[in-house]
């Protein structure tokens, strides 16, 4: 009999909200095999499509393994390989020159291509800010969902994922599970085993709205109408909890008030839905008491995204769901671990700090970045951008704006990659980085309540470096000096937690290596009894913080900035809103080039409903061009009632170089940003369709 195969741990490092614990099976030095572990209770033993192929992405043949310099024109994509020495020679001159002369011209730009704490944003923050380069606001993704959380609930707080089970009724809002957050859905369908009721809120037939019981499909951009509508009729037909909202929410009064206004008759009008559907959603809602909310982040790409988060948030509250462990709001955990961003990042290295700090950038907002010529506004013009874990050619909005930036021959370029993206093709410096298979990490998670530890389990592939090496290696050629920034990858993992923390009572880094994750020590209904972390300790449903600074106290429906309400003569020319959510088979842009999971999506698509279908003369399986005033992709068009009317959606992040016509659905979307935490407005966006 065979011995049992040895395997190593590992954690998913991507960003997805089920962080899943990996067993690693090597073989001669190579990863033959990653499975889910079997141990793990967030993971059950079960990874998605994609990631069970990370193998292939780990050993693929075009993973960059060496240094390479550029010797073709920007964009273009031609490199030749040179050493290590070298490239950080490069590096540190360039860098070195500008940083003596104008920090502030030197951009960081990175995202979640791993989520880890190390090779995330701990030596690389450390280098940026010592050199007293510009600070990048990483607000992408989540920051509108991530501020309507804060201001309501104090942090990024929620429910337990393993509870769903246990509930009633689930309300997946603004989320597409089966192609997100997989280990939630297999805890709906348990749920719905057990004779729960699933809700999908969605203007898009999604792969999970179409196997839950109802589909409601609102237009987009107006959940925070629903939720007031929903608010409107607990509070007439007196479905409310006044003991919990006496003894733990603050501003009851004033909310009513503001909900009142929201009548189901004006929230149909406003969500393009039925009046009855609202009257009827806030019934079920408010007499179930295991009733749970699963947000994600879908809804709140959008003008009013972060109202619109409070809103929901704030359901919960005023029916005494949080009483019950399997009633309450799910959109992200995170704000559980007690992550200690201070000594990771060292923000304390900042020349001027803490007062006088340097300008942020916002993310959403690089392609404006790249083309200003700078002003005393602005502050000096962008001179180089330092790319790590961000593919912002393919991802970032208004691409075509992006990748004009990139494009300027006086700008100086480092990527570090794993492959040559879209962004790659961009570089001056291109420079391999290793997978999480090949570095050491410290995880939490925001769809769980687990923290990890990832150990490398085969060597860096060819001469790829972690991050955080690559950074040492420039700093040391630069000659800079700072203890931080040479720490190695175990000591910053080290001080990734405040491990102090009740949370983590029994828990250290040693023991986190071994045992591979811990639990973190929450109460299973950890709002039961209020402990908000507001300023008042209560659910804030008003909000002095935000009255303070000028703004709505109070949550509100924000018509979409590119809307029939919002904007109507730019509707008139462009009558379609376009949504451009995950492909179950990528994740955002990684993914595109393993050719298993490309081929699986096929060709990029947009889906369109029959009524907008044929007055454009567009037939299932045309193709067809999606434009506005920003730019135009082409699609195939598949024509279906998945689409409400009037809405378009091309499921994304194409990588735009393996798309037919060289771009993805950024080419239209804006750099517009939200109402609360300057978050991205992808799904903010009107556009018109031809047929091509
Ligand atoms: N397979 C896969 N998994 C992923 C990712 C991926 O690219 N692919 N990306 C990861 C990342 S970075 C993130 S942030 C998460 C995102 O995970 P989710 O937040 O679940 O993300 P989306 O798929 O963007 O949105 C979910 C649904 O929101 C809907 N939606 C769009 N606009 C609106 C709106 O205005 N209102 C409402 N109610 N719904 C709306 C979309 O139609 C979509 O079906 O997933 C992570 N997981
Ligand atoms: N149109 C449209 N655009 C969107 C979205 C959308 O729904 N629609 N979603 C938005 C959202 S939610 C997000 S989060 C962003 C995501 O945007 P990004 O954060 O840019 O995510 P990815 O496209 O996955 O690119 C991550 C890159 O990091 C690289 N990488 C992974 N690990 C490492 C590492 O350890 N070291 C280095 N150096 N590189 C590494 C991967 O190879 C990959 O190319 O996109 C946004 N853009
Ligand atoms: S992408 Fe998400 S579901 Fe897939 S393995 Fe990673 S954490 Fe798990
Ligand atoms: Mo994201």
């Amino acid at each position: 009999m065979n011995a049992p195969a040895e395997f190593a741990r590992a954690v998913c490092p991507h960003d997805c909200p089920d962080t899943c614990a990996m067993r690693v099976t090597v073989e001669n030095g190579r990863a033959i095999k990653v499975t889910g572990d079997p141990d793990h209770p967030p993971t059950q033993g079960v990874l998605c499509t994609k990631v069970s192929r990370y193998a292939e992405r780990v050993h693929h043949p075009k993973r960059l393994t060496q240094p390479m310099k550029r010797v073709g024109r920007k964009g273009e994509g031609r490199f030749e390989p040179i050493s290590w020495e070298e490239a950080c020679a490069i590096a540190a001159g360039r860098l070195g020159e500008i940083a003596q002369r104008t920090p502030e011209a030197i951009v960081p730009y990175s995202y979640a291509g791993t989520m880890g704490l190390v090779q995330g944003e701990s030596i690389a923050q450390r280098f940026f800010h010592k050199l007293g380069a510009s600070r990048l606001d990483r607000t992408i993704c989540a920051a509108a969902g991530a501020a309507g959380l804060r201001y309501t609930y104090g942090a990024p707080l929620g429910m337990h994922t393993e509870f769903f089970v246990e509930s009633e009724v689930i309300l997946i809002w603004g989320a597409n599970p089966i192609a997100s957050n997989l280990h939630f859905w297999t805890r709906a369908q348990e749920a719905r085993r057990n004779g729960a009721r699933l809700i999908a809120i969605d203007p898009y037939r999604s792969l999970t709205a179409e196997k839950c019981h109802q589909h409601i499909a609102l237009k987009p951009g107006t959940d925070g109408a629903l939720a007031l509508g929903m608010m409107h009729v607990l509070i007439v037909e007196d479905r409310l909890d006044h003991d919990y909202i006496a003894t733990h929410t603050h501003g009851y009064e004033a909310l009513k008030a503001r909900a009142l206004s929201y009548t189901p008759a004006r929230v149909a009008q406003i969500c393009g839905i039925d009046e009855q559907v609202v009257i009827d959603l806030a019934r079920l809602y408010g007499s179930t008491r295991k009733a749970a909310i699963r947000m994600n982040y879908g809804l709140q790409r959008v003008r009013g995204g972060g109202n619109a988060v409070r809103a929901i948030a704030c359901l919960p509250a005023l029916t005494g769901a949080w009483r019950e462990r399997a009633g309450g709001v799910l959109l992200s955990s995170s704000g559980w671990a007690p992550a200690d961003a201070n000594a990771l990042q060292r923000p304390d290295l900042m020349p001027g700090w803490p007062k006088r700090l340097p300008r942020v950038i916002n993310m959403n907002q690089i392609g404006d970045a790249l083309t200003h010529a700078g002003d005393a506004a602005f502050g000096p013009k962008v001179e180089a951008i330092v790319v790590y874990n961000s593919n912002p050619v393919a991802v970032a909005p208004d691409s075509g704006k992006v990748a004009a930036g990139f494009a300027r021959e006086d700008l100086f370029t480092i990527v570090l990659e794993q492959f040559q993206t879209d962004t790659a093709d961009y570089a001056d410096l291109l420079l391999p980085a290793t997978t999480q298979l090949e570095h050491l990490d410290v995880h939490k998670s925001y769809g769980h309540t687990h923290v990890m530890a990832n150990l490398p389990a085969i060597a860096p592939v060819g001469e790829a470096r972690p991050n955080t090496e690559i950074f040492r290696m420039i700093a040391r050629k630069m000659g800079l000096t700072e203890p931080a920034l040479f720490e190695s990858d175990d000591e910053v993992a080290a001080q990734a937690f405040h491990w102090d923390d009740p949370a983590l009572a029994g828990t250290d880094w040693e023991s986190l290596k071994s045992s591979g994750w811990a639990k973190l020590k929450i109460a299973d209904a950890p709002f039961a009894n209020g402990g908000f972390r507001t300023p008042s300790g209560k659910c804030e449903f008003y909000s002095d913080v935000l009255e303070r600074a000028g703004l709505d106290p109070l949550p509100d429906y924000l018509p979409p900035y590119e809307s029939a309400d919002g904007a109507p003569e730019l509707a008139a020319r462009y009558p379609l809103a376009m949504i451009s959510p995950p492909a179950r088979n990528f994740l955002n842009s990684t993914f595109v080039n393993v050719e298993s999971l490309r081929a699986t999506e096929g060709e990029p698509h947009v889906d369109l409903n029959p009524a907008d279908a044929a007055p454009r003369g567009i037939g299932d399986g045309d193709p067809i061009r999606v434009f506005n005033d920003r730019g135009t992709m082409r699609a195939r068009a598949r024509v279906s009632e998945r689409a409400r009317e009037g809405l378009v959606v091309g499921l994304s992040i194409w990588w735009k170089k393996l798309a037919p016509d060289g771009r993805n659905a950024n080419e239209v979307t804006s750099q517009a940003l939200t109402d609360l935490g300057g978050s991205a407005t992808f799904y903010d966006c009107l556009v018109e369709v031809e047929r091509a």
